[in-house]
């Protein structure tokens, strides 16, 4: 397997709005972001992904963009900008931008031009079609809800939106605007950055002829995955974006590849044949997320997993996360947040942070921050919440049931403000915050955990620096055992001589288990768990973490 700085990376995501606000306006910024760089380098951060700085009206915080070279007032200026890229540079972190290609804001030039009329240059750059009888042009859902096209009375015709109606999709089959998007990317990584995320790009082939869905269920619109997402032919636009762009730097690139599967895996990922470095795919995040509450199915969980970890195993690499700015956090999702919070952080931490692949952090999630619970929906931002609750108000869903869905699954989870203090506003700002604050941040803050050794911070702080020392933890093989075990997922991590042993307990009770004999039999030494001592050699107590070199 090649050896490459990205494989040995550790990166932390910031959601920039959330993060820390430097003037008082409530909202976080580039210089907010460079008042805490030094706190990310001394978590052993590597690489920062930023989620969206540039120009946007913020229907979608950041992710419509209406002009791609220049920084969003709220955030600050080009000026800040470089100043951030050259102290991560400073600091020897690397940074990459979130490159959102599938949708631009209806606020960008090109839409502005392109709804003018139907014979405008750039009326192409965007999907139009005309109504089919007096309806939208198919039966598509958008995937904030809704239907997947906006009426646009100018030229009394729909354009497509699979997000929000303010995020209009890119025709990707005109060459131009392919070309338009290909030089805007080369003019960022000609001013240093170190790569991208690449924003719902297993979106941007749609099916031929863009035909109603098959709707046995008679709904009003149907979900619109089968006829947009990893659709044959995306790869000759992922290979031609490659060619144009990526290839020609030293860059990190990971793609948001919704909807891909594990044995297509080389086509997106592959040394050789892949278009991507790595990618976050999200087959094990419907396990517990968006629709179940019944915590963490683990034998579907170590499959999805598994399969990834050997599809990928020497011909590619993985994307390894729990949390994102689009997921609940994970500790409530998968672990406790109450009596075992900070166990069963660090076990599900230990769980996925030491498997083949590049961990990133989210914002919050080394300190275990929590999901929020606001009474009211004025108190949420999230468009995809917004459309949720009015449109299932609008079918006469009761008020309390949609909060109980935004508690469980809403995105603001994750976006409320960064708890860095016990002062006022978690010292996110002086200001009023665009998002409420988790009342919780007088517990759960920055301070507290770094003054306490204990603290789930100085955990992801002691697995980063292990999976530094230990090379098996980056290049070893993956190897699944206890397969079959209802409450642990353990793995082995092999290079050569050395073997790590990676052993959680994913729920609140004692739990026993039996190594392999080649393992139970041999030396080991502890290097890391979320206990601190009478290690029973047959079973674990509750969200129990433990790893261990092989002797
Ligand atoms: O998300 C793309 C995506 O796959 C969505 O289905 C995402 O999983 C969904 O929003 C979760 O509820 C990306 C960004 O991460 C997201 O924040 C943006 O809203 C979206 O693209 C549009 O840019
Ligand atoms: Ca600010």
């Amino acid at each position: 397997m090649q050896k490459k700085w990205w494989k040995e990376a550790v990166a932390y995501q910031i959601y920039p709005r959330s993060f820390m606000d430097s003037n008082g306006d409530g909202i976080g910024d580039i210089q907010g972001i460079i008042s805490k760089l030094d706190y990310i380098k001394n978590l052993g951060i590597d690489v920062i992904w930023v989620s969206p700085i540039y120009q946007s009206p913020n229907d979608d915080n950041g992710y419509d963009i209406s002009d791609y070279q220049d920084i969003m007032e709220e955030f600050g200026t080009m000026d800040d900008f470089d100043q951030l890229l050259k102290e991560v540079h400073r600091r020897d972190m690397k940074l990459i931008m979130d490159l959102v290609i599938n949708h631009t804001s209806d606020e960008h030039p090109w839409f502005i031009e392109s709804r003018k009329s139907k014979d405008n240059a750039y009326r192409d750059y965007y999907i139009w079609r005309p109504s089919k009888n007096g309806k939208e042009p198919n039966n598509w859902e958008s995937i904030f809800g809704g239907s997947a096209w906006k009426y646009d009375e100018t030229t009394d015709e729909y354009f497509m939106h699979l997000f929000s109606s303010k995020q209009p999709d890119l025709n990707w089959e005109n060459p131009d605007v392919r070309r338009e998007l290909y030089n805007m990317v080369n003019w960022w990584l000609d001013k240093g950055i170190d790569g991208f995320r690449v924003d719902a790009i297993s979106h941007i082939k749609k099916i031929p002829g863009l035909p109603d869905l098959p709707n046995p269920e008679n709904l009003d619109y149907v979900p619109s995955f089968k006829g947009h997402m990893n659709r044959d032919g995306i790869q000759e636009f992922l290979q031609e974006l490659k060619e144009n762009t990526f290839s020609k730097y030293d860059i990190m690139t990971v793609g948001e590849a919704n909807g891909v599967q594990a044995n297509q895996a080389d086509n997106w990922v592959g040394e050789k044949n892949g278009k991507f470095n790595m990618i976050f795919q999200f087959e094990h995040l419907n396990l517990w997320g968006k629709d179940t509450d019944t915590g963490i199915d683990i034998h579907k969980l170590k499959e999805i997993l598994s399969k990834w970890q050997t599809a990928l195993d020497g011909s590619g690499w993985n994307a390894l996360f729990l949390e994102n700015h689009d997921q609940p956090r994970s500790v409530s999702t998968w672990g406790d947040d109450g009596k075992y919070r900070v166990e069963s952080a660090k076990s599900l931490a230990t769980m996925y942070f030491l498997m083949q692949g590049t961990p990133f952090i989210y914002q919050g999630q080394e300190i275990g921050m929590t999901n929020v619970q606001f009474e009211s929906i004025d108190d949420y931002n999230d468009v995809e919440i917004k459309n949720l609750y009015r449109n299932k108000r609008e079918k006469g869903v009761p008020v309390e049931e949609i909060m109980e869905i935004i508690w469980n699954t809403g995105r603001d989870n994750s976006r409320t403000p960064m708890q860095w203090n016990d002062k006022e506003n978690a010292g996110f700002t002086t200001g009023r915050p665009w998002l409420k604050v988790n009342p919780n941040y007088k517990e759960i803050n920055v301070e507290k955990e770094l003054q306490d050794e204990d603290s789930i911070y100085h955990y992801y702080k002691k697995l980063i620096q292990i999976r530094k020392e230990n090379a098996a933890l980056v290049y070893g093989t993956y190897d699944l055992i206890l397969e079959n075990h209802n409450q642990v997922y353990a793995y082995t991590r092999t290079l050569d001589d050395q073997q790590v042993l990676i052993m959680a307990n994913l729920f609140e009770e004692d739990s026993d288990f039996n190594l392999p004999a080649s393992l139970k039999d041999s030396e080991k030494e502890l290097l890391l768990s979320n206990y601190d001592n009478d290690f029973d050699e047959l079973s674990l107590r509750p969200y129990e973490a433990r790893v261990y070199l092989i002797k």
